[in-house]
């Protein structure tokens, strides 16, 4: 199958009315749908189709790799070998397509709608209050919404259904076998019925079996749990949506709480709720505009070897004991496209999907702890290994309580370095990190290790999800905290020489340097 008809169909659809008006929205209508998106990819140059035929064993990995890398386009594969539905593949791989799939010029707008809910929430007096009110329906308004049916049905396979026919990669060479690496995994909190949204990788067995790869400290893993607690030989219901519009693909892999709706949070994201409809054959509410929708259940007593599979970190996690997810009812589009990206020696597309999160959360950090000014996550810390965190030091061992910090935050928990610095070291500079850093260590009595959780994938971690994280107190030392030698300053000419320099530039006959600015 060709999406040639794509594009044509798509736009004669009309547009919905749209559920906020414009000056909420600022005149922004959300992607409808995942076709939507990929046409406004398409539109800006920032998408390639793919005629020639490709493996889905390998090769589209080997190229994706190397698109990614060199900052390429997403890329649409129209001839996936062994299937007929085309393949999408590297469509948030870049700060400008995340953008894009936000509908922002830059990310820290969405940071910036953020703080400005998180000022509403706790009101003074009456004027805030009233102030609040809009704030508050524009909250109710992201609320997902029920919808009678939607395109994700447009087929529906009770039986006679096969995962062989979407174009499954096998990533990388010593993966297990195939594995959807973009599921929507949806769970129900069998205590508090609360929806979650996951993105956990599913190993392909056969036909209609998969691994369920949630890892420990995740919810779906959580709901499993709670659902084994009450009855060890049931089962708990699971939909997977697989290929939506970006802000709903995303939410999948939000760090937020425990029983708040990841669809909730898509609605925020694209400015308009998310319209769920019924899955067929199990009490779960699947995005109405999903590509691919796969029903079933996962056996609370049956668990299965998942893995190895080439892995966020660079290196191929290892084997492990994960629970089997048992399709009854595959519902997909009538022409649908297949979502995917690899994960591997960064930086690859989910790099560009973890600094969106960093940016987003970053208001959520600071309402928590204002000392926070910036925090970076370099893409050779895989996220979980490195966080760089600049603070306006007040105390003394300001630095150490901001660790802790860290590592009670929800899955800030796995971070197995934190580095902290004061406010004016640039924590997006790795460099003027890695200097001042360095500088400013007495190592013995400035690094602090503690237990706790680690994240499943660390396969350094002397036992598998528990292990031991380091903090750096990277700020000047304080005499309050012992120190009793004088701290230098740093090296900055000063203003006056610098314009005297400017002047006499032309007449020294060297190209423009440029001047270095504290
Ligand atoms: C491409 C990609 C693949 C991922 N695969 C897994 C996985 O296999 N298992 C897992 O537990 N988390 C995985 N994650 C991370 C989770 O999606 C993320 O931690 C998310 O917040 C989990 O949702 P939850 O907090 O509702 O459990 C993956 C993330 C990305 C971007
Ligand atoms: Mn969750």
């Amino acid at each position: 199958m060709t999406i040639s008809g794509l594009q044509g169909r798509s736009k004669s659809r009309p547009v919905r009315p749209h559920a906020l008006n414009v000056r909420e929205t600022g005149g922004l209508v959300a992607y409808r749908d995942l076709r939507a998106f990929i046409e406004k990819l398409e539109a800006g140059g920032e998408l390639k189709r793919i005629r020639a035929e490709v493996d889905p064993v390998l090769e589209i990995t080997e190229i994706a790799d190397r698109a990614t890398r060199a900052g390429g386009p997403a890329l649409l594969f129209e001839n996936p070998k062994g299937s007929r539905v085309p393949l999408l593949i590297n469509a948030l791989g870049s700060e400008k397509r995340v953008n894009l799939a936000l509908e922002v010029s830059a990310i820290d707008e969405v940071a910036e709608r953020i703080s400005g809910m998180l000022d509403f929430k706790s009101p003074q007096g009456i004027f805030e209050k009233i102030k609040m009110l809009p704030k508050l329906a524009e909250l109710g308004s992201f609320f997902p919404k029920n919808v009678r049916s939607g395109p994700c049905k447009e087929v529906v396979k009770r039986d006679g259904f096969s995962l062989l026919d979407f174009p499954i990669l096998k990533c990388w060479p010593q993966d297990a076998g195939r594995f959807i690496t973009w599921p929507l995994v949806i769970t129900k909190n069998p205590e508090t019925g609360k929806r979650n949204v996951g993105v956990y990788r599913m190993q392909v067995y056969d036909e209609r079996t998969t691994g369920m790869h949630w890892q420990t400290q995740k919810h779906g893993a959580e709901h499993f749990r709670r659902a084994r607690a009450a009855n060890p030989d049931g089962r708990i219901e699971v939909a997977v949506a697989i290929g939506a519009d970006p802000a709903t693909c995303l939410s999948g892999i939000l760090p937020i709480p425990p029983d708040l709706d990841e669809f909730m949070f898509a609605g925020f994201l694209r400015r308009e709720p998310v319209e769920v409809v019924q899955a067929e054959t199990v009490d779960i509410e699947v995005p109405a505009n999903a590509e691919i929708v796969l029903e079933g259940y996962v056996n609370l007593n049956e668990m299965r070897t998942e893995g190895p599979f080439g892995d966020h970190t660079g290196f191929y996690s290892l084997e492990g004991e994960y629970p089997v997810f048992h399709i009854t009812c595959v519902t997909h589009r009538r022409d649908p496209i297949y979502m995917t990206t690899i994960v591997g020696p960064p930086p690859q597309e989910d790099f560009w999907m973890g600094h969106a999160v960093e940016r987003i959360f970053l208001p959520v950090m600071k309402m928590q702890y204002p000392e926070i000014v910036d925090v970076a996550m370099p893409a050779e810390g895989i996220f979980h290994n490195l966080m760089i965190v600049a603070i306006r030091k007040s105390y003394p061992g300001h630095a150490r309580k901001i660790m802790n910090a860290i590592w009670s935050l929800g899955q800030a928990m796995f971070t197995k370095v934190v580095v902290v610095v004061d406010h004016d070291v640039d924590v997006q500079n790795s460099r003027e990190v890695l200097w001042k850093t360095l500088c400013a260590l007495d190592p013995e009595r400035d690094i602090q290790f503690v237990m706790g959780p680690v994240d499943t994938l660390d396969h350094a971690a002397r036992m598998q999800d528990f292990g031991s994280k380091m903090g750096i107190d990277a700020t000047r030392k304080w005499k309050t905290e012992g120190f009793a030698r004088p701290w230098p300053d740093e090296i900055v000419m000063d203003a006056e020489t610098q314009k005297k320099v400017d002047v006499l530039w032309d007449s020294l006959g060297l190209p423009k340097y440029p001047c270095r600015k504290k």
